[in-house]
């Protein structure tokens, strides 16, 4: 099961007390003071990791509790470290405070750390405390108390590209034909219903993480369909795919399809409409006459741009269409600032 969304709760370890405690000797009647310090409580730590891909197992375990510091014991012994608790994530969680939704660390490389709930300081024992005038305190601290917080976590895919479209537009079976990703496809509406991610590679040695998500339709920014729940994964990719069905069967008209993306996209995020995009007329292998294949060419070739006609099924424009992506992406890698103007 794909979970890209979870609110924990986590606290970290108490600091231990300090001791209080005097040396006893044969023969020393009043030895001087030996209270140790306590122990420093444990972190609650997220750690970036590669080999997790949702947010799944945080789920079933909502509440993270580091352990407290030890007691200082006599002899000036400290009181043992609170042991840190390592909280595995997915590269790509963004980590929010769930009452002021305050962006607390976003972990986008493989073993970034960020530390959620501090520890306490470990109190001093009374051996800290002795003067001139008093040889013999009584007086020691106790241990901090923790911090202790609620978190919302959101995974946010790391990916170049994103495929947007309608259902059944053909986006799953792009990156099956593209990637080594092996999703879902089938012949209704609603196929996919986790984004999958898949790596295209390209050129000599290079190549672009692309995000397949599940289709959009109009209203989504109404609930309708899946509504916007997985667009949060296209949020990070640098160039979008406008995915149409221009088949001589597809439901839709494909201008229409791509003004309807076009809407729900700015109702979702409005700067997400001026990241650079291409639009791919997928299914020429069934596209009949071409009628609609060519309408929406004009369309595009009119408002300056670009479009891709692709079949997955016979592999047709599909090496133009990774070249031509892969270039568009070594572009942006290079100035990440660019739109489509
Ligand atoms: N003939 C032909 N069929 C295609 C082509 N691309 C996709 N299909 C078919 O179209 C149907 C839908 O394809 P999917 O890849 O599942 O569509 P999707 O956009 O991922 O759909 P959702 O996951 O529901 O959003 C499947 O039956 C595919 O086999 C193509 O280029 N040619
Ligand atoms: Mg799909």
């Amino acid at each position: 099961m794909f979970v890209d969304e979870v609110r924990i709760h986590i606290k970290a370890g108490r600091g231990g007390d300090g001791s209080c405690s005097f040396r006893r000797e044969k023969f020393v009647p009043r030895g001087g003071p030996d209270g140790g310090d306590g122990g420093h409580g444990g972190h609650v730590v997220f750690e970036a990791s590669p080999r997790m891909t949702t947010l799944l197992d945080l789920r079933y375990q909502k509440h993270y509790e580091a352990e407290a510091g030890r007691q200082g014991g006599a002899a000036n012994c400290s009181g043992r470290t609170g042991e840190d608790v390592v909280v595995a994530i997915p590269v790509g969680t963004v980590i929010y405070d769930a009452e002021t939704n305050e962006l607390l660390a976003d972990l986008v490389m493989p073993g970034q750390r960020f530390v959620g709930a501090h520890g306490g300081r470990g109190g001093r024992g009374n051996s800290h405390f002795a003067t001139s005038t008093n040889r013999t305190p009584t007086e020691f601290e106790t241990g901090t108390e923790s911090e202790e917080r609620s978190l919302r976590l959101e995974l946010k895919l790391l990916a170049d590209v994103g495929l947007v479209g309608f259902p059944n537009a053909g986006k799953s079976t792009l990156i099956a034909a593209i990637s080594a990703a092996r999703p879902k496809i089938a012949d209704y509406p609603f196929t996919t219903l986790t984004p999958n991610l898949g790596i295209v590679r390209w050129g000599e040695k290079e190549s672009f993480a692309v995000a397949d998500i599940p289709g959009i339709i109009e209203g989504a920014h109404e609930g309708k369909g899946l509504g916007f729940q997985f667009l949060r994964h296209i949020e990070r990719t640098s160039f979008l795919l406008h995915m149409i069905d221009v088949s001589e069967w597809a439901p839709d008209e494909p201008v229409k399809t791509f003004e309807i993306i076009r809407q729900e996209l700015a109702a979702y995020d409005e700067p997400i409409t001026t990241r650079p995009f291409a639009v791919i007329a997928t299914k020429i292998d069934l596209a009949g006459d071409k009628a609609r294949l060519i309408e929406l060419q004009k369309y595009c070739a009119g408002h300056g741009y670009p479009c891709l006609p692709i079949s997955a099924a016979t592999r047709e424009g599909l090496t133009e269409l990774v070249t031509y992506v892969g270039q568009q992406v070594a572009k942006l890698r290079a100035a990440p600032c660019a739109t489509n103007s």
